[in-house]
């Protein structure tokens, strides 16, 4: 290990998480990057260690599993006595239907990853935190949770529940100079409404036709230049959307 900054990215396996964990290797952040897809795990740390020559460990496991999670981060205590910031990334929608033809195992999965996998993961590292007294925990929160849209309606709900937990977790970790932020994006081309579709990827890709949505480098750089300002300032929110979009349901579409 090197005397380089240490942060956790969950969801590194695409899009966002996996933007995060670059951006961050770019300027010489140790990672430990999780998912469940352990090949892109292994292919995703292998390339950052190779380009940057930054330590990077790969934990696979499920969020959604309390158990899991405790086992993996167990498996890394020693590194995680070094950790400076957290980033809770991994989440995702399944379906958009209006609630009465929702499907409850869809529900589930959003409410059980979205909510109680942040839950679960945070548990686990916060007590490394507030023993070194620093630290910084983002959560990826979204216009979501800021504006409803019909057929948003669960995932709407898990998002508003971690704008809570964000709030809340700020005000129970002041005492311990952890910093706690919330980063809210717009439409992000990521492999987020191919998972949200089922798997339909002519429907997913629909979703960004007609205007430039939001690129996940573009959410990662909001990341990066949050967690790199001076000890004593505390950027709590940020809201970030591309530029054709007002807001969860007015989007200027060519
Ligand atoms: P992607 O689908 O590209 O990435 C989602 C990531 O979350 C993957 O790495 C996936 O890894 C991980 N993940 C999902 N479920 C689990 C699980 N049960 N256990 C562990 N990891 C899991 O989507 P995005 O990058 O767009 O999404 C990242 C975050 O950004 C999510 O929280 C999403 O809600 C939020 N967001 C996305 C927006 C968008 O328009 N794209 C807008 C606003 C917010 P794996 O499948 O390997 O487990
Ligand atoms: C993802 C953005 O508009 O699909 O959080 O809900 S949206």
């Amino acid at each position: 290990m090197t005397k380089n900054k240490l942060a956790f990215v969950s969801g590194a396996t695409s899009g966002i998480g996996e933007a995060t964990a670059e951006i961050l290797a770019a300027n010489q952040w140790d990672l430990i990057i999780s998912g469940r897809r352990l090949d892109r795990l292994n292919e995703l740390a292998s390339s950052l260690n190779t380009k940057y020559n930054v330590y990077v460990r790969a934990l696979c496991f499920d969020i959604q599993q309390r158990e899991q999670v405790k086992d993996s981060l167990a498996s890394c205590a020693d590194l995680l006595t070094k950790i400076d910031l957290l980033v809770n990334n991994a989440g995702l929608a399944l379906g958009k239907s209006p609630f009465q033809e929702g499907l409850e195992s869809d529900w589930e999965t959003m409410i059980d990853t979205n909510l109680k996998g942040i839950i679960y993961l945070t548990k686990e590292v916060i007590p490394f935190m507030i023993k070194n007294k620093s630290g910084h925990i983002v959560n990826i929160s979204s216009t979501a949770a800021r504006d409803m849209y019909p057929g948003g309606n669960v995932y709407s709900a898990s998002k508003s529940a971690v704008d809570a937990l964000t709030k809340s977790l700020r005000l129970d970790l002041l005492e311990h100079n952890i910093k706690v932020s919330s980063v809210a994006p717009g439409m992000v081309h990521t492999e987020f409404s191919e998972v949200r579709f089922h798997g339909d990827k002519a429907k997913a890709e629909k979703v960004y036709q007609g205007f430039e949505p939001l690129y996940a480098k573009d959410v990662a750089d909001a990341i990066y230049y949050i967690v790199t300002r001076p000890s004593h300032v505390h950027i709590g929110d940020l809201l970030i959307t591309c530029t054709a979009q007002a807001n969860s349901s007015i989007v200027i579409k060519s």
